[in-house]
């Protein structure tokens, strides 16, 4: 116990001379970019990877006298592996900013190292509400499950949809869905016949579905991550749930613009809440999305990708707005209070909660110049993450 007390009190020093030592620094700036580039989650890493250059490729490499470098890091989701990278990151190659975090796991793995070196975090994909609480060096760029589920349980029994089963990936996100989202339709008169949970890693939505199927719901409500909406949405169609009259509503997590163009026409009509669509009609996101395109053959944006964009914004604002002297208190205190327009519509980063603040659309799947889009057919605006006022 004590030698392990003695090796951590090392560690943690080591971090924080690193810190130190990373304000003396060279014309270099270093982003260390932890993703998850192979395994479960592979699409998310390459989304952001794939923004993340495009957003150096557009701005530049050099902000405020800094030569920008981009270091990135697979952790395969494994948040273990996640927190070993982000340690030496900090202590071997002196990062001034982490970032990325494809999942929750892996952004609380990372917290305590964001605190012990000052090292601003900047969460690019994981979206559970409690984890800009983690650290007072995280700011968030993606989105809230809480913001994402509210809207659309307020949209829900205003059009037809009373009786509804929860299905959700069993972690933090997941959680925060089916929570949120219950507690919204039960305010709002609907009722949750069941709320059901499914594992991350390897699910297997054929149990649940079939369960869903005899209890008939009006609507089946979905949270599963980037990445995995594709299968559910496969096996809903197969076991003919559509034709039994349920209808599939979700985050815009199940109907991933990633994938939502393979899914096939029994995606059609399909209404999804979400901060993003590759569909927004806005210049900034028709620009964002041709240059990315352009850019990734075959790949379209999602809103991985625009979580990742506007991360490397709110760096490299915070590093301009420095002049370049960033240290990692400093950095913070520019990343907090930033207000633009992203390729999703307006956001800004509340200085308080550190957290995205931004609108939420309600969207239906439908054919636009042949692909499948979600496309946005109402909005709320401005919605901060409703799991922190609790
Ligand atoms: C999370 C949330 C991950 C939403 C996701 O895809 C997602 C997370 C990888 O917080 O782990 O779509």
């Amino acid at each position: 116990m004590q030698k392990r007390n003695f090796i951590k009190a090392v560690a943690l020093s080591a971090i924080a001379v690193a810190a130190g030592q990373s304000l003396a620094q060279d014309n270099t700036f270093k982003i260390g970019l932890i993703l998850p580039m192979t395994g479960q989650q592979a699409t998310t890493g390459r989304q952001i990877e794939a923004a993340a250059k495009l957003y150096m490729a557009q701005n530049g490499d050099t902000v405020a006298g800094k030569k920008i470098q981009l270091i990135v890091k697979d952790d395969t989701s494994i948040p273990d592996v996640t927190k070993r990278l982000a340690q030496e990151l900090v202590v071997n190659d002196k990062v001034n900013v982490l970032a990325g975090f494809g999942i929750t796991p892996s952004a609380l793995a990372t917290a305590s190292i964001a605190t012990q070196s000052k090292t601003p975090q900047v969460v690019m994909a994981a979206a559970t509400s409690s984890i800009t609480e983690a650290s007072p060096y995280i700011v968030r760029t993606s989105f809230t499950l809480p913001q994402a589920s509210v809207a659309l349980a307020d949209w829900a029994p205003k059009n037809g949809i009373k009786k509804v089963v929860t299905l959700v990936s069993d972690y933090g996100p997941g959680i925060d869905a089916e929570k949120f989202f219950k507690e919204r339709m039960l305010f709002n008169g609907g009722t949750i016949v069941d709320s059901l949970r499914v594992p991350l890693r390897n699910p297997d939505f054929a149990p649940f579905l079939q369960k869903v199927r005899d209890l008939k719901p009006d609507a089946l409500f979905v949270f599963v991550p980037s990445g995995a909406g594709a299968a559910v949405m496969k096996q809903f169609l197969e076991r003919g749930m559509d034709k039994a009259g349920i209808k599939l509503i979700g985050t815009g997590d199940v109907t991933d613009d990633d994938q939502l163009n393979d899914m096939g026409e029994g995606a059609l009509g399909v209404v999804t809440s979400h901060h993003y669509s590759t569909a927004h009609p806005s210049a900034t996101n028709k620009k964002f999305v041709d240059a990315f395109t352009k850019a990734n053959p075959g790949l379209r944006p999602n809103f991985m990708a625009v979580g990742g964009y506007d991360g490397m914004r709110v760096i490299y604002e915070a590093l301009r707005a420095t002049k370049g002297q960033g240290g990692g208190d400093a950095l913070l205190a520019a990343m907090k209070g930033q207000i633009f327009e992203s390729p999703r519509g307006p956001m800004f980063i509340d200085a308080q909660t550190r957290d995205v603040v931004q609108n939420i659309y309600l969207r239906k799947v439908e054919r636009k110049d042949g692909q499948l889009y979600n496309i946005e057919f109402d909005v709320v605006k401005d919605v901060k993450d409703p799991g922190k006022s609790r």
